[in-house]
C-alpha cells in the first residue's frame, strides 16, 4: 500500500504510522516556524559549491506524489552544500515541490502563521554516506533546503516555467531525461544572501525518517497562479490530478529552531 494526502483515506496522513512507525515519532516535519522567536542567532552563511556546474543530465519524474527533478552532476564537480548548521558537505540530489488546492495554500512549513502557496525542497545527502538511499536512514544523513513561494501575477515575476517542465511527466510513474538545460538551481537559489531557520526534523513522506537537518529560507520566491496551476496537472497512481501534496503540521515538541543570517 502507498500513502495519500486524503484525510478520509485509510493511508491518509493521520495513519502514516501504519506504513512506517517513524511517522509517529517525536521529531517530525513540517512544523510551524517563527522568524523572530529563535533562541540562537548565528551569522553563518550556507556555502554552495559548484552551484553553476551544468549537470550532465536532469531526470524529470512523477512518482505519484510529487514532481521531482534529479541532478546528474559530472563526478568531480557535484553541487554540494556546507556551512550554516552543517558539519559536513551535503551533495545536492534532487528538487521537488509541494502545492495546494488553491493559490493560498500549498507550503508544508508555516512561517509566522502564514501558509505559503507552494514549497520547493532541495534534498541533499551527507557526502560520507555516498548516496541518497544510503544516507536516508542514517544519523545526520540528509539536509533539505526549503523555499516558500508566494503568488505574484505581475508580468515576468514568476521564477520557474512549470508548464514546460511537467509536460512529459503528467502520468504517475513517468520520467524523462533531459540533456539541455532549461532548468537550473539558480531558479531557486538566486543568491546565497538569504536568512534561514534551521531545526532537526524528518522526511515529510513515509518512511518519515528523522534524519533531516531542515534549512528553510525566510525569503519567499515568486510564482504566478498560472505556473502554480501547472503543478496540479500531474496525476497520482489512480490517474487523478494531484491537487495538493502537503503534510499537516506536526508537533514541535520543544525542539530548538535556530536563526541564521548571512
Ligand atoms: C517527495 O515525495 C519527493 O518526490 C521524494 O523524492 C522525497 O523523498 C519525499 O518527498 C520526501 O522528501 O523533502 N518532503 S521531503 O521530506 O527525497 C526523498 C524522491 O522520492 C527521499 C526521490
Ligand atoms: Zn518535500
Amino acid at each position: 500500500e502507498t500513502f495519500s494526502y486524503d484525510e478520509s483515506d485509510p493511508y491518509g496522513p493521520q495513519n502514516w504510522g501504519r506504513l512506517s512507525e517513524h511517522c509517529d515519532g517525536s521529531q517530525q516535519s513540517p512544523i510551524s516556524l517563527y522568524s523572530n522567536d529563535s533562541l540562537e542567532i548565528y551569522r553563518r552563511p550556507l556555502r554552495i559549491q559548484h552551484l553553476d556546474t551544468i549537470p550532465n543530465s536532469l531526470t524529470f519524474r512523477n512518482n505519484g506524489h510529487s514532481f521531482t527533478i534529479t541532478f546528474n552532476y559530472p563526478g568531480s564537480r557535484v553541487a554540494a552544500v556546507s556551512g550554516g548548521p552543517l558539519k559536513n558537505s551535503y551533495v545536492i540530489s534532487q528538487v521537488h515541490w509541494h502545492w495546494g488546492m488553491n493559490d493560498y495554500d500549498g507550503s508544508e512549513h508555516i512561517l509566522d502563521f502564514r501558509r505559503y502557496s507552494a514549497e520547493a525542497h532541495i534534498v541533499t545527502y551527507n557526502s560520507k554516506y555516498g548516496s541518497l538511499t544510503n544516507a536516508m536512514n542514517q544519523p545526520k544523513g540528509l539536509a533539505v533546503l526549503g523555499f516558500l513561494y508566494e503568488i505574484d501575477n505581475s508580468y515576468g515575476a514568476s521564477d520557474i516555467p512549470f508548464g514546460f517542465l511537467v509536460e512529459n511527466v503528467i502520468e504517475s510513474g513517468s520520467s524523462y531525461v533531459e540533456n539541455s538545460h532549461l532548468f537550473s538551481l539558480r531558479h531557486i537559489i538566486q543568491s546565497m544572501e538569504f536568512d534561514y531557520l534551521s531545526y532537526k526534523g524528518s522526511l515529510t513522506t513515509p518512511n518519515c525518517f528523522e534524519t533531516v537537518t531542515w534549512i528553510v529560507s525566510t525569503k519567499p520566491l515568486k510564482i504566478s497562479s498560472h505556473d502554480l496551476a501547472q503543478l496540479r496537472r500531474i496525476k497520482d497512481e489512480k490517474g487523478k490530478p494531484i491537487l495538493m501534496n502537503y503534510r499537516p503540521i506536526q508537533r514541535t515538541n520543544y525542539r530548538d529552531v535556530d536563526k541564521y543570517c548571512s
